[in-house]
């Protein structure tokens, strides 16, 4: 669901939308014409009228379904198709074939009209639908909510596929969650978050979020430009900004290391849609840092003096040739990207790594990302895991149910939403949800038991977030009385790790972050993992350091020469650190920079933010004249301090410098302000060059 030229293919398509079939039969004759990958089966698990235009959809630890509708959507909410509003309706196989056979509706109101998140969380379900976010409250336990409260409001992008998005539960107790470029601001409530059950929203007065970093969250280059990507506890106190920059990165989704994933949209047309790994408070470059100009201009320029091939448009696109631009994983084309998911079962993908799935709704086709770590970063590839000849079939969210099997959400539409649909008759909207596992995989769900550790600790193993979080929940309330029970999945004895033979450092990562999180044992934990032979396990350790406000100095001494995807969460940690022994660690860290890792030097340049002199000097007096390096002068290009003037202008006016990387120096200028500035590009320009 997100702008796009089908505008005009869903504008052709509404006349065929009258011969089209309806209800659970064509469903099922339209099933046929979808393609799942090799050893897999995708079946039907719940058709209209059960559900309708299917925005969003989370699964609960029951297995449940739970779909926001968008029959309200765009110009069909005023006046509406469905005058009382949009549903929450949640969809239930009671009998194990594998299909809903009990539709219910946990909530409707036209304020959740076409809500783009939904979040089961015990009994409580966060639903995203700008300008608010509301928490659901079913009190008693009989499937309808009871209470409304509101945890952020004023967010712009009402009735907007740009707006705000799905929220997740982490690894580490915290929410994430996304805006796209149109939610530009976010406020919280002043006063009591409750408001009456259904209704308007009544004015309340708020105030701007203001993130553990000091800075406003508003989309207007201070510094923050664009979509947003967060993280915030529960109640939604301390809140981080993750990264800026995007288009409309549609949802995030956290592995249990703690590293995020996402995808971005690009300005229709341009085949620039990417995937993103989020390295945490990094600028993602879709507008001019500096100018908030849009990447056209970029590209106008790089093709004033020759034209360049169309296949390089996306480096302007996202601007990846700015320093303090992160990279891109990976360049998907065309496409309308949705909901997002980070698969750690064992049904869908072999993987030895969390694989993001994902779906995209203008080539319809939910695709598997298996990552391999590169240098700093990743490198992902591309798996089909579901697509269709029926040009009807519109993925807009995946999920991952108790048993790992995939559950995909079909808006069921000639177009991607974007502002439009094709199915917009009341009587005969359409929405599907399908069920992919391999074949004959029967549709059982593990009893979730919490009355016990063992129970817990069972919980906490299931590739459902839904039970991971009810486990997390109850395991971290009960501190040392479950520090036994996590011990034993930590050390890989406990009996279930051996169902997830593929995802034994999974496991050992969700149990660290609890055990790392009981009272008194913080530190033991993380020592522990620090010296964990896995890295992933080692990266999680320096997380969980952060997140509990940890002194990170000792760690970063030890893992300071470590892989370079650690010595990368090394330089994040150092960020906004004022220790005194800051800057010569950031030094030794720079130091190993091999010239060629991107994701490196930007890990750098967000490790030096704020201390951008001191860490800079530091590293100056280290590498002495020897700083003329290849990888030297990479860093030189990404600093922003009153030193790099002089250098970039010496590197400018070398004669031995290529004309092509001189031109990037001359770039890296623009980024910096001040006198040494002014005197640099005075040396450039009487420099006879
Ligand atoms: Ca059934
Ligand atoms: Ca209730
Ligand atoms: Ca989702
Ligand atoms: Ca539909």
């Amino acid at each position: 669901m997100k702008s796009l030229l089908p505008l005009l293919l869903a504008t052709s398509c509404i006349l065929v939308a009258a011969d089209r079939g309806f209800g659970p039969e064509a469903a099922r004759e339209e099933l046929k014409k979808l393609q799942v990958a090799d050893k897999l089966e995708v079946t039907l698990f719940a058709s209209e009228p059960m559900l309708v235009n299917p925005c969003d959809m989370d699964i609960d630890a029951r297995g449940r379904v739970w779909i926001t509708e968008g029959a309200n959507y765009r110009k069909w909410s005023n006046p509406p198709l469905r005058p009382e509003g949009d549903r929450i309706v949640i969809l239930e196989d009671t009998n194990g074939d594998g299909a809903a056979d009990k539709s219910k509706t946990f909530y409707q109101d036209p304020s959740i009209n076409s809500a783009l998140g939904i979040c089961i969380l015990g009994n409580r379900v966060i639903v995203s639908c700008s300008p608010h976010v509301f928490v659901f409250t079913d009190s008693d336990g009989d499937d309808k909510a009871d209470k409304r409260e509101v945890l952020f409001t004023g967010i712009r992008g009402a009735q907007h596929d740009h707006g705000v998005h799905a929220f997740v539960f982490g690894p580490d107790g915290k929410l994430y969650f996304n805006m796209g470029n149109d939610g530009r601001q976010i406020e919280r409530p002043v006063s009591s978050p409750e408001i009456p059950l259904h209704g308007p929203v009544p004015k309340m007065e708020s105030k701007p979020v203001v993130d553990v970093a000091g800075n406003t969250v508003t989309a207007n280059g201070k510094p923050y430009r664009q979509g947003m990507v967060f993280r915030c506890n529960l109640d939604g106190s301390e809140f981080e900004t993750l990264g800026h920059n995007f288009r409309n990165n549609y949802e995030v989704c956290v592995d249990s290391f703690g590293t995020l994933w996402q995808s971005d949209n690009d300005d229709d047309g341009n085949f620039g849609v990417r995937i993103n790994y989020v390295m945490e408070f990094g600028n993602f470059g879709y507008q001019d840092e500096l100018t908030g100009a849009g990447w056209g201009e970029a590209w106008k320029k790089a093709n004033a003096k020759a034209k360049l091939p169309d296949d390089q448009k996306w480096r302007f696109h996202w601007h990846q040739d700015d320093p303090g631009v992160v990279p891109n994983l990976l360049n998907t084309g065309a496409g309308s990207p949705c909901g997002i998911l980070a698969y750690e079962g064992d049904l869908i993908v072999k993987s030895y790594w969390p694989t993001p799935i994902h779906c995209d709704a203008g080539p319809r086709v939910v695709r598997a990302y298996p990552v391999q770590p590169k240098g700093a970063g990743y490198e992902a590839k591309i798996v089909n895991i579901l697509s269709s000849s029926d040009s009807w079939f519109r993925p807009s969210d995946a999920c991952v149910a108790p048993d790992g099997s995939l559950f995909v959400a079909d808006w069921n539409d000639p177009g991607v939403g974007g502002h439009n649909m094709g199915d917009n008759k009341a009587e005969s909207l359409r929405g599907r949800v399908y069920r992919v596992a391999p074949k004959g995989h029967k549709y059982l769900v593990p009893k979730v038991d919490l009355t016990s550790a063992a129970g817990c600790a069972k919980a906490l193993q299931s590739p459902n977030l839904a039970a991971r979080y009810l486990a997390w929940t109850e395991l971290h309330k009960v501190q040392d009385k479950a520090e036994e029970r996590l011990r034993s999945l930590w050390t890989g004895s406990e009996p279930g790790v051996e169902s997830f033979p593929n995802t034994a450092s999974i496991i050992q990562a969700r149990a660290l972050h609890l055990l790392a999180r009981i009272k008194g044992k913080e530190r033991s934990y993380i020592q522990a993992a620090a010296k964990h032979k896995d890295p992933d396990i080692r990266l999680a350790a320096l997380r969980i350091a952060r997140s509990l406000n940890m002194d990170v100095i000792p760690l970063v001494k030890q893992l300071a020469n470590d892989f370079p995807a650690i010595r990368r969460e090394c330089s994040i940690a150092l960020r906004h650190n004022s220790s005194p022994e800051a800057p010569k660690l950031w030094a030794q860290l720079a130091k190993q920079h091999d010239g060629n890792d991107r994701w490196y030097l930007e890990a750098l340049g967000i490790g030096m933010d704020r201390q951008e002199e001191k860490f800079f000097q530091a590293w100056l007096t280290e590498v002495g004249d020897q700083w003329n390096t290849p990888a030297g002068r990479e860093i030189v290009w990404r600093s922003r301090t009153s030193k790099t003037p002089a250098l970039l202008a010496k590197l400018v006016t070398d004669k031995n410098v290529p004309e092509a990387d001189k031109a990037r120096f001359l770039r890296a200028l623009d980024f910096i302000k001040g006198p040494e500035k002014e005197a640099a590009l005075v040396e450039i320009a009487t420099s006879g060059l």
